[in-house]
């Protein structure tokens, strides 16, 4: 059985789905400044704002015009909680201002107001891939140690103002993403910075992703000493890596494959660098602005319990990454299937990810993001017959439940992503959807923004009614 207060919910992010951009003080995020994509299609980060250029984050699907009809459709299904970030531009939309935005204030007032009101609880991100442009553009976002303060003040802000509705916090959203830093989109949403663009970009990325580790310290630090009660998290994208076979290098690899996630997950809840991470920069020749008070840091701002998003396993063998020089790179598995967009459908990898999770650090642990990207249809009718979403998330939530009643795994809670069909990130697109609740929006900006109740709507709110126990 799950915990009683089993905090079942669904996740969404600031710059996915509210929109309110014109029209309001908010600032300018890296995220729009990037235009739609497809799977083969990368999204492009333009130079600022272009005319004639479509940025899909803009309007998202305008949450924040339906915040309260949208919430009224949480509650029907009887979410407990609901994961949504803060957009960091709304509350400084430059991020360099010494005051925050009192109509940005106001708004996740109301947001949090209206989420109370029907008991679900609010699990905040701090940042969820949004930093206000102006950041990345003069200071190059995080490879810069003065972001670490103007984080802190945005932190401050929200932790202060938002005291007494909000107790579960996450700091970075899925911080782990841009060790991929040859993927320019990561390195630009998680840190402000195109890592490419340096002389040496691992050297960048490493030295940034040790400020935004430093910050996501001070700020669990912060958050504590504000109010004692706050239960501050991290977040990863846990997509546990499988040997392709038995061949013993591919178990080293591996291994060594895994230290991209766990680097920042045992910083995050050890207080200090693992062992394999010093002996890497000390092998690569990187040093660090690494100061006796940044370690100090870190280890006074160990996180209370683990969030992490899972959609994926991906399998690792020695000859194809050798071959292709590419160290990141995943080999076909020939037991799971895969989505339209390619990624692997795998539940039990679920199951092997909290067991691994949870013998590592033995913090309680939340599923904050999980869930099928898929093209559905509407029905003229206005319905959605979404089974093959049914069955993912069914298939998902038999494997958690394993590993918490045979395992004895501690999981806090299950946000799947996307509850309301929703920008898609990594593409842009809209026509990729994860949603219980459909919007009728398309990729090019079209549609009335009506939102209608998928077959899944339904079976999520017994789901919740029977807390897990009718799938
Ligand atoms: P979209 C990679 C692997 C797992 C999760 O993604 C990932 C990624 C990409 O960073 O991202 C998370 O919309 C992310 C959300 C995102 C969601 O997955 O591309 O936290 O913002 O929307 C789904 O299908």
């Amino acid at each position: 059985m799950l915990r009683d207060d089993f905090m079942w919910g669904g996740a969404l992010a600031a710059h996915q789905f509210e929109g309110g951009l014109h029209g309001t003080s908010k600032g300018l995020s890296v995220a729009d400044v990037m235009t739609s994509g497809a799977a083969d299609r990368p999204r492009r980060i333009t130079e600022g704002v272009l005319e004639g250029e479509y940025y899909p984050n803009h309007e998202g699907v305008d949450f924040y015009h339906h915040y309260k009809e949208d919430i009224a459709l949480f509650a029907q299904m009887g979410f407990r909680s609901f994961r949504t970030s803060i957009a960091w531009s709304r509350i400084f939309p430059n991020g360099d201002e010494e005051v925050p935005n009192e109509e940005g204030l106001d708004f996740y007032d109301r947001v949090f107001d209206e989420l109370l009101k029907y008991g679900i609880e609010p699990v905040v991100t701090l940042s969820h891939f949004e930093m206000p442009y102006h950041l990345a553009k003069e200071y190059g976002g995080f490879t810069n140690r003065k972001t670490i303060d103007c984080f802190l003040r945005f932190a401050e802000a929200c932790f202060c103002r938002y005291r007494g509705k909000v107790t579960y916090w996450l700091t970075f959203n899925e911080i782990n993403n841009q060790m991929n830093y040859k993927a320019d989109i990561f390195g630009w949403v998680s840190a402000g910075a195109h890592y490419l663009r340096y002389e040496d970009p691992e050297l960048a990325m490493y030295q940034s992703v040790h400020y935004q580790l430093v910050a996501s310290a001070l700020a669990v630090k912060l958050g504590h000493e504000i109010d004692p009660n706050y239960k501050i998290g991290n977040m990863i994208a846990m997509t546990p890596l499988y040997p392709l076979n038995c061949k013993p290098d591919n178990q080293l690899l591996t291994i060594k494959r895994m230290h991209e996630k766990w680097l920042f997950c045992d910083v995050q809840c050890r207080g200090h660098y693992p062992a394999y991470a010093e002996k890497l920069f000390a092998h690569k020749g990187f040093h660090l602005d690494i100061t006796p008070e940044d370690r100090q840091a870190l280890a006074a701002g160990t996180v209370d319990y683990i969030g992490f998003s899972y959609y994926m396993s991906n399998t690792v063998d020695i000859d194809a990454a050798e071959q292709e020089g590419a160290m990141l790179s995943s080999v076909k598995n020939p037991y799971v299937p895969t989505t339209d967009w390619g990624w692997t459908i795998d539940a039990k990898g679920l199951r092997y990810a909290l067991n691994l999770l949870y013998e590592r650090y033995e913090k309680p642990l939340f599923i904050v993001e999980n869930g099928l990207g898929a093209e559905d249809v509407k029905e003229p009718d206005g319905s959605c017959h979404d089974f093959y979403r049914i069955e993912y998330l069914k298939a998902h939530i038999q494997q958690m439940k394993t590993a918490v009643e045979e395992d004895g795994v501690d999981v806090m809670g299950y946000t799947p992503w996307g509850c309301l069909d929703c920008v898609s990130f990594t593409t842009g697109e809209m026509k990729k959807r994860y949603g219980f609740i459909y919007v009728d929006r398309d990729d090019d900006g079209n549609g009335t923004m009506e939102r209608s109740r998928k077959d899944s709507f339904y079976w999520y709110q017994q789901v919740i009614a029977s807390n897990g126990e009718n799938l």
